[in-house]
């Protein structure tokens, strides 16, 4: 880990060759399947119309207004790695180098950290103020470190397929879960002064072909506009009305043409639509051209460097110079590009008193190079260990125990008695021998899984793994530290506890033959784990079975013998992987949390489409979405496949009584949405083309071998000036290219879309009680949408819209929830109308209400307002 960053750069870039052909010129499209299109939308909305960021572009505009033009492409493009990723400055103004930061679980590649459990693990919580807890100890995080941009949380892949690579950086199969989770990470993070990224946009579900290459293009997802609105925007959408500052463009294309260039995805859905106001960022190496990605609306170039990094080549910085000197770019777009990226800075006031980063990426020591890029000196000091961690190792452990998810508990074995005689078994009740932290961004399936592997990874700063935490409660502990079965003396009646796992990380890396999506092991759990499961139970009674997983893994193996009493998900726990496991084992609380994604009996269960990953093709890759809105429960339900475990399910060490249910109607609802504001005002600029003294080197300035800068030389920047007065035509723009600004869609006009579309539509409340014979604990209640019949659109049978956990209740005690469910819930996306439409507002919507996507025992009813309790399932 000497060179975290740059390894991590040049890891990435490895078989990415740079293919000159593709600078500058709009890239041919691949043949997407027929109905699929590319659509062009031009030119980039400007950025400041929306109301609540007034003040913060009055503040760029003013900055921006005396920038130079290589000062403003400066900040648009990466420059040096102390951290992941690095703007350039312009200090002349007191603009700072920002500092973008992974991971979406903890400041990656540094100490006194929390490496926090993963986003799957939280949104297996179903606890908002958790979720919120865990963004606001990650943003104390990245800000004690200095860095400016936290990079995460991922909503994107949203767990579409269950073999993708990093759908445990997200929160679960669901666009609602996963906005939930997503918009209050965002809050908590942005809170303390730190910039979020939400990501990937969009359609970045598996792994394998997700890059362009010299040979091949970035695979294309192609997905119908109703399919883009109802689930892979949906969370999206709510993060930019959380006010989320960074959006990330994916590696991968839609509809053929790359994310990172897409004008429709970027210019049109984002920033028109949803309104954005923040800035876009390519991911690390998924910037392919120069003119085209900013006049599609990219804002911002990561790391900086062309697909070979490290060699002073960039599509921006010098080049987007030239290109707004020879007239290329308009001026326009690139103001509207910096000004983004300063008001964004501005309105989470970054201008008072941020602390410069205090850690370095690239190294552990307290001094290394100042710049590691060049591999070469100045060397000083770029670590001061600056302790962050507070105290949200407490957070970390509520995430892990509160996620960890019973899916079968038969003669309630668990909880343990702490007598018990217990026999544990597996390499994953321990630590990694070799250290928490020895496999290079956790590409190593090796102890304890506490997280995936890739870039969304950070170090332990120490690992509580579930055997230390068992044992400092009991010492009638035998550790069989082994995946084959070791043949111990037998007492079967003692209790045996198996751990095993399932990985998956990014596409950096292959781990036991998988290339970052879990194609190799597919949903059967590693190292054998099957077999020692089976051969556990064939000897012992009561066997509890501990999974660390990242996804769904299949249990058919073993789970209907009858010595497999009990099976908990631990999910990836991070650095807390005992202590909450050990005191839901011994029944110190009751297990609450809840399936992030369901369990098929088969992978078959699910159609082909999100069934398998798409394999090599020549040309790009076709990822179609040709299930369109349904995936996980949405397609079991439609087909009427029972899972082995749904959406949702989680069992308690008690049980829960739900009545007294009401609705309550709060906003009128009508088909279509009050009609939008008009946009507000933004900021007006001189058009007038920059001198080319504004691109001139200043005397004598040293550069840095490998380092990128804004700077042309004075020669370079006369010749494309010339062309720029000129007006010489001879830049081939793309179809549809126009500089008009509009006044945006008529669904769009704030941040996320029409405000109205969060207006509470009805608000649902439910009492729910501890009915259990013993012990306390929480519930869950989830609230699923079902469309009134005869309506002209299909809809999947229930979605869910909103949920809430109760806090822990004693034997008898309640608590009444409340649950809201707003105009865009019970909207659908109508392709022709391009608006959210309520199909019928008079009809019946049912509200389901229970705990778990087949488990709903509550009916409400919009059209009388009455709710009742064992109406017959719709699932
Ligand atoms: C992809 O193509 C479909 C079908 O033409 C269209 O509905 C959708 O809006 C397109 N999406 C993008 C991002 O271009
Ligand atoms: C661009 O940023 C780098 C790194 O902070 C800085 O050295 C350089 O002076 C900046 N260039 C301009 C034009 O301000
Ligand atoms: C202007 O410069 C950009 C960046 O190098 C280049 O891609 C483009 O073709 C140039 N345009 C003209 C008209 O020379
Ligand atoms: C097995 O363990 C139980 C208690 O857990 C004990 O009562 C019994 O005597 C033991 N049997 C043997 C053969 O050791
Ligand atoms: C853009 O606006 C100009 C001036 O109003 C007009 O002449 C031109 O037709 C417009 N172009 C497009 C593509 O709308
Ligand atoms: C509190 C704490 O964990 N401090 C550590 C911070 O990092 C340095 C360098 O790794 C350690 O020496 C400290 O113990
Ligand atoms: C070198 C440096 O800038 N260190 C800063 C690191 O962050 C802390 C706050 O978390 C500042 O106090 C230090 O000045």
């Amino acid at each position: 880990m000497a060179f975290g960053a740059r390894t991590l750069w040049l890891l990435l870039s490895l078989g990415i060759l740079d293919s000159t052909s593709h600078a500058g010129t709009v890239l041919p499209r691949d043949t997407v399947p027929k109905g699929f299109e590319a659509i062009s939308y031009y030119p980039t909305p400007h950025g400041g119309w929306v109301p609540s960021w007034k003040d913060a572009y009055a503040k760029a505009q003013a900055l921006v207004s005396q920038m130079s033009l290589a000062e403003k492409t400066n900040i648009t493009g990466g420059a040096g790695i102390p951290c992941v990723g690095n703007t350039g400055s312009a200090l002349r103004l007191g603009f700072p180098q920002l500092c973008l930061q992974d991971s979406a679980l903890g400041v990656a590649s540094t100490d006194n950290i929390t490496a926090f459990p993963a986003g799957i693990t939280t949104g297996a919580t179903w606890d908002k103020d958790l979720i919120y807890a865990r963004g606001v100890a990650l943003g104390k995080q990245f800000r004690g470190k200095g860095a400016n941009v936290f990079l995460g949380p991922t909503v994107g892949p949203l767990g579409r397929k269950p073999l993708g690579g990093r759908n445990w950086e997200g929160f679960g199969s669901d666009p609602v879960l996963q906005a939930i989770a997503g918009a209050l990470t965002v809050k908590g993070v942005q809170e303390q002064g730190v910039i979020a990224t939400i990501k990937h946009l969009v359609g970045n579900e598996q792994e394998m072909f997700r890059m362009y290459n010299v040979i091949q293009p970035g695979y294309s997802a192609n997905i119908d506009d109703r399919t883009l609105h109802e689930i892979y925007l949906w969370p999206f959408a709510e993060a930019v009305r959380a006010g989320v500052g960074a959006v990330m463009s994916a590696y991968n294309a839609v509809n053929g043409s790359s994310c990172t260039q897409n004008s429709y995805l970027q210019n049109g859905i984002l920033k028109d639509e949803l309104g954005f106001q923040g800035f876009v960022m390519s991911d690390w190496f998924a910037h392919i051209s120069g003119v085209d990605s900013a006049l599609a609306g990219l804002d911002m170039s990561m790391p900086g460097d062309t697909m070979i990094p490290l060699f002073g080549n960039s599509y921006w910085k010098h080049e987007l110079t030239r290109a707004v000197l020879n007239g290329s770019i308009p001026l326009d777009r690139l103001n509207d590009m910096a000004t983004r990226i300063v008001a964004t800075w501005y309105k989470l006031g970054q201008d008072k008193n941020y602390p410069r980063p205090n850690f370095s990426a690239n190294t552990k020591s307290e001094d290394g190079l100042l710049y590691p890029g060049s591999a070469s000196p100045p060397w000083g000091q770029v670590n001061w260990f600056v302790d962050v961690q507070e105290d949200h190792h407490l957070i970390a452990r509520q995430v892990a125990q509160d996620g960890t998810t019973l899916l079968k508990n038969y003669d309630s074995l668990l909880p343990l008695p702490i007598s018990a005689r217990i026999k544990v078994f597996g390499t994953g009740a321990a630590v990694n021998p070799d250290g928490a932290n020895a496999c290079l961004n956790k590409a190593c399936n090796k102890g304890t899984l506490g997280m995936g592997w890739g870039s969304g990874v950070a170090d332990y700063p120490y690992f509580d793994d579930p055997i230390s935490a068992l044992r400092r409660r009991s010492s009638n502990i035998q550790f069989y530290d082994t995946d084959s079965y070791p043949n111990p003396p037998t007492n079967g009646t003692d209790a045996a506890i198996v751990f095993i796992s399932s990985d998956a990380g990014e596409n950096t890396f292959i781990v036991e033959g998988n290339h970052g999506d879990r194609d190799k092991s597919r949903q059967k759990t590693w190292h054998n784990g099957d077999d020692l499961v089976r051969r556990v139970a064939e000897k012992f009674e009561n066997v509890i079975v501990v999974v660390h997983t990242v996804g769904p893994i299949n249990l058919e193996p073993w789970i209907d013998m009858p010595s497999v009493k009990s099976v908990l998900f631990a999910h990836l726990p991070g650095q807390e992987a005992g202590e909450g496991l050990a005191r839901i084992i011994y029944g110190e609380v009751s297990p609450s949390g809840h399936l992030p994604y369901s369990i098929t009996h088969k992978e078959t269960d699910l159609p082909d489409s999100i069934a398998n990953l798409r394999g090599f093709a020549f040309g790009q890759v076709q990822d179609t979405y040709s299930e369109g809105l349904y995936i996980d429960y949405r397609w079991l339900n439609k087909k009427g496949i029972k899972p082995r475990y749904a959406f949702g399910h989680g069992l308690s060490y008690t049980t829960f009584d739900f009545s007294a249910a009401t609705i309550k109607s709060v906003t009128p609802l009508t088909n279509f949405p009050p009609a939008r504001e008009p946009k507000g005002p933004v900021p007006v600029y001189s058009d007038d083309l920059p001198d080319a003294s504004e691109a001139y080197a200043p005397a004598g300035f040293k550069t840095i071998w490998r380092y990128l800068y804004s700077w042309l030389p004075e020669k370079e920047a006369n010749e494309a000036h010339a062309i720029g007065v000129a007006r010489r035509p001879g830049y081939a723009y793309p179809v549809g290219y126009n500089q008009n600004q509009t006044a945006g869609p008529e669904s769009g006009g704030g941040e996320g879309g029409n405000p109205a579309l969060w207006d509470t539509a009805y608000e649902l409340t439910v009492t729910i009680r501890n009915a259990g014979g013993k012990h306390s604990g929480r519930a869950v209640a989830q609230a699923y949408v079902q469309f009134p019949a005869g309506i002209p659109y299909d809809t999947p049978i229930v979605q869910l819209r909103d949920f809430a956990k109760t806090k822990e209740l004693a034997l008898g005690g309640e608590e009444t929830v409340t649950l809201k469910l707003t105009r865009k819930d019970l909207s659908v996306w109508d392709v022709n109308a391009q608006n959210w439409v309520v199909p019928r507002p008079e009809a019946r919507f049912t509200i389901w209400i229970g705990e778990a996507s087949d488990n709903l025992g509550v009916a409400c009813y919009t059209d009388t307002g009455a709710c009742e309790v064992g109406a017959k399932r719709p699932v």
